[in-house]
């Protein structure tokens, strides 16, 4: 069989590797790779360290897959971005530089690398189009984390360029669900209420702290969702520009928190840190492209946030994962 650019690429009965399967979304991609025929591989940072080229050009070539998900990286909210800039710009450059030779080398013949919202400038029109990228300045919380992203849509549109290969790059909107990081250091603003809420119900406390003024806009995707996209996109989707994941829930930061409460059945008060940073003002990404191909996003964010306390409530330790999907 022999694929061309643009041809349907089905991932029935092929070899297809996840990088950062102990990930939110990585873990989310082998629940939905489960129904599609793949033979998936994964890999256990122990035996691929993917900031190490050697390492991961070894792993590479000798499990040569046919399809490569890149959903390994070093991620985390506002706070963590912020403080800690040179893991986020030096290990997420490393492993989709390793990862993009790599694959080139072995021959692997479709990679989805996976952008981040944040890579669009920070006042760029709402709901963002794909043609925004590189068109202003970045917001500065998540810069580091931006430019290692920028770094992966340029590595596969030159890979594409010189050598021909069918490298594409998706670009999720803010994701959250089962599987989320909830440690308060480090995770982003949903299972941060989650946990925060949950822990003043468990303590009997009636206000919890919310960073900035409440007033930014996100939009959420439940990563089930976005995962099934993902795959949607591989299996049809091959082209240099960018596409966007979304088609979720946009909400202010004060209306998400009303949310948590509702969920979590909390009626304390929220008390806003104006010293914490708010980042970008707006952010929900134009889906049109995405929608265009017939794709539709099925839980919204009430249904994706209950799944998620649930998750949160039962999951024990696993509960507070790694910042990390390396
Ligand atoms: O989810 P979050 O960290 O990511 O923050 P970003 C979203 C908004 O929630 C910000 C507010 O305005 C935060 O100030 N917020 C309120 C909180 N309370 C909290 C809290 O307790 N924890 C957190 N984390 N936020 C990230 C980027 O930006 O988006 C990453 O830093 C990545 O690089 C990701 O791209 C998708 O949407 O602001």
């Amino acid at each position: 069989m022999s694929e061309l650019p643009g041809q349907p690429f089905p991932l029935n009965g092929r070899k297809v590797y996840v990088a950062g399967h102990r990930g939110m979304v990585g873990s989310a991609l082998l629940r939905r790779l489960g129904t599609t025929g793949a033979q998936v591989l994964t890999a256990e940072r122990r035996e691929v360290d993917l900031r190490r080229q050697d390492q991961t050009e070894r792993w590479l070539e000798a499990h040569r897959p046919e399809a490569v998900f890149a959903a390994a990286a070093t991620v985390g909210g506002i706070l963590a971005n912020d403080t800690r800039p040179a893991e986020f710009l030096y290990d997420n450059l490393a492993i989709i530089a390793n990862l993009i030779q790599a694959c080139h080398r072995s021959g692997v013949r479709k990679v989805m690398v996976l952008g981040s919202s944040c890579m669009y400038p920070r006042l760029a029109a709402q709901p963002i189009a794909e043609d925004s990228v590189l068109t202003g300045p970045l917001e500065p919380t998540n810069q580091w984390y931006a430019v290692a992203k920028l770094a992966g849509l340029k590595l596969a549109q030159a890979y594409r360029r010189q050598y021909g290969c069918d490298f594409i790059t998706a670009v999720p909107t803010n994701l959250f669900g089962v599987g989320d990081n909830f440690d308060p250091a480090a995770s982003h603003v949903i299972p941060a209420m989650i946990r925060k809420v949950t822990d003043a119900q468990a303590g009997g406390r009636d206000t919890v702290e919310v960073w900035g003024t409440g007033s930014p806009e996100r939009e959420f995707l439940y990563v089930d969702d976005a995962a099934d996209a993902m795959v949607f996109l591989m299996e049809r989707y091959s082209g240099e520009e960018p596409i966007n994941i979304a088609g979720g829930q946009t909400v202010t930061i004060r209306r998400l928190a009303e949310l948590v409460a509702a969920e979590c059945g909390w009626r304390g008060r929220f008390v806003y840190d104006a010293d914490k940073p708010d980042g970008m003002p707006r952010k929900a990404l134009e889906a049109s492209r995405l929608l265009g191909m017939g794709w539709r996003p099925e839980i919204g964010l009430q249904e994706g946030l209950r799944r998620t306390c649930a998750w949160f409530l039962q999951a024990g330790d696993a509960r507070l994962g790694t910042a990390a999907a390396i």
